[in-house]
């Protein structure tokens, strides 16, 4: 077992299963052109963690632990696209409609693709989740039950959207949560903020925080 540093106490995993969760790093959210600019966002704070999410894949990657990575991806005939999803704000733009990196949030389209730097490899685990949270109608829960995945190291975009949400929804199905803090961002900084205090408070209501350094000293990177 190995022990982290962490808020609001150290944070314990076992090595043989823990799993890195890397949420939604596609150009949709973090490029301009995308669906977060095209809600109003400025995307470059998010592009900021991009080294950081790659130095806590490659920490990974070295240890042979295993990388699931998350895409908010819808099909392309938009059937599991909740009109009340495809209706929500007042965007000029909808999911499914046309972009400079082609339709907004669905599968296959330039957009859709996680940036380069953070890609995943061949026998990395891919997710394209329709909703926020990657468990709700995905096989993710039955794919770290069969590798017996107990601890899940959280990183991505946004906190406290798809990040906390699939927190949430881990820590219901009785997975021990770790967020790397600098390794997730939100458009809106008081929103990370907000997110990491709601995790954390409490006991670790949802689960753990801790810097990249942190947990790369602790697993000896
Ligand atoms: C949003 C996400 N913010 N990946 N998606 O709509 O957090």
């Amino acid at each position: 077992m190995i022990t982290v540093p962490a808020s609001p106490y150290p944070y314990t995993l076992d090595p043989a299963r823990t799993a890195l969760v890397v949420i939604d790093m596609q150009r949709d959210f973090i490029e301009p052109g995308g669906f977060g600019e095209a809600l109003g966002n400025d995307v470059s704070r998010l592009a900021a963690i991009v080294p950081t999410v790659a130095a806590l894949l490659a920490l990974f990657r070295a240890k042979g632990w295993p990388v699931v990575h998350t895409r908010e991806a819808h099909r392309p005939d938009l059937s599991d696209l909740p009109p009340a999803k495809r209706a929500r704000g007042s965007a000029p733009v909808r999911i499914g409609d046309g972009g400079p990196m082609g339709r907004l949030l669905v599968r296959g389209e330039p957009g859709n693709a996680i940036l380069p730097a953070v890609a995943p490899i061949p026998g990395e685990i891919e997710i394209d989740k329709p909703g926020k949270g990657a468990f709700y109608a995905t096989g993710l829960q039955e794919i770290l039950q069969a590798r017996g995945i107990t601890h899940l190291v959280f990183a991505g975009v946004t906190t406290e959207v798809c990040v906390q949400t699939t927190m949430r929804e881990a820590n219901d199905r009785g997975y021990e949560g770790l967020l790397v803090e600098d390794a997730t961002e939100s458009y809106f900084p008081h929103f990370k903020a907000g997110a990491i205090e709601m995790i954390t408070a409490q006991g670790g209501i949802v689960g753990w925080s801790t810097p990249f350094a942190a947990l790369k000293q602790a697993v000896g990177g």
